[in-house]
């Protein structure tokens, strides 16, 4: 009888941090990801919502949606230790607070707990007629001087519909699968280290 190699048959447990301002569709996007098929009534999110979703064998993927009210915002660094991906979704047609978002966004990013953290920035609602493109939303957010140490990626979704999220998964899982392994390899060369 053979023996499993638990290394390899072992799931990877990533924990996800999604952002963003409320509104932003946050909620609606972590349960259109959660019950695909269903329509998903949100509420204003009160503290966060938090939920697993196995993706495949190699990874699970813990995400936490914690709410983006201006007060809840002053909250959000108790959250970011143990993150190894960030989702910051953006109300794509909000041009009047697109400015506060790309804020918020700056900040958390400098947050010395977030350093190197890979992210995918969601453009969300493209299904309404005066959202701001992926691409302008990129240009908006100066994705490539703020975040030079990371991988990063902008995804234009829908999180009603769904449109975008399958692709947007597969990136942050790629992504994190990547930081995890690169941690993994660092712990393993500490530990030899500390052999010698
Ligand atoms: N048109 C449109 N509305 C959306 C989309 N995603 C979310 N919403 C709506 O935006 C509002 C706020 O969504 P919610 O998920 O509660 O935002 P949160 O505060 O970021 O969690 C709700 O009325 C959602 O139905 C989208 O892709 N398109
Ligand atoms: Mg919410």
């Amino acid at each position: 009888m053979g023996l499993l190699n638990s290394k390899e048959s072992k799931t990877k447990q990533a924990r996800i941090l999604m952002l963003g301002l409320d509104s932003a569709g946050k909620s609606t996007l972590l349960y259109k990801l959660k019950f695909s098929n269903s329509e998903f009534l949100t509420a204003s999110t009160v503290g966060f919502n938090v939920e697993m979703l196995e993706c495949n064998k190699s990874v699970a993927l813990t995400v936490w949606d914690v709410g983006g009210q201006y007060k809840m915002r002053q909250l959000w660094p108790y959250y970011f230790q143990d993150t190894d991906g960030l989702v910051f979704v953006v109300d794509s047609a909000d041009k009047e607070r697109m400015e506060d978002s790309r804020k918020e966004f700056e900040r958390m990013l400098k947050h010395e707990c977030l350093k190197g953290i890979p992210v995918v920035l969601m453009a969300n609602k493209q299904d309404l007629t005066d959202a701001m493109s992926a691409e302008e939303i990129t240009k908006r957010f100066h994705m490539k001087r703020c975040c030079p140490d990371r991988d990063w990626y902008v995804q234009p979704c829908c999180a009603k519909t769904g449109e975008g999220l399958t692709a947007a998964t597969k990136i942050i899982i790629s992504y994190v699968k990547k930081k995890i392994s690169s941690k993994d390899e660092a712990s393993q060369s500490d530990i030899q280290e500390n052999r010698l």
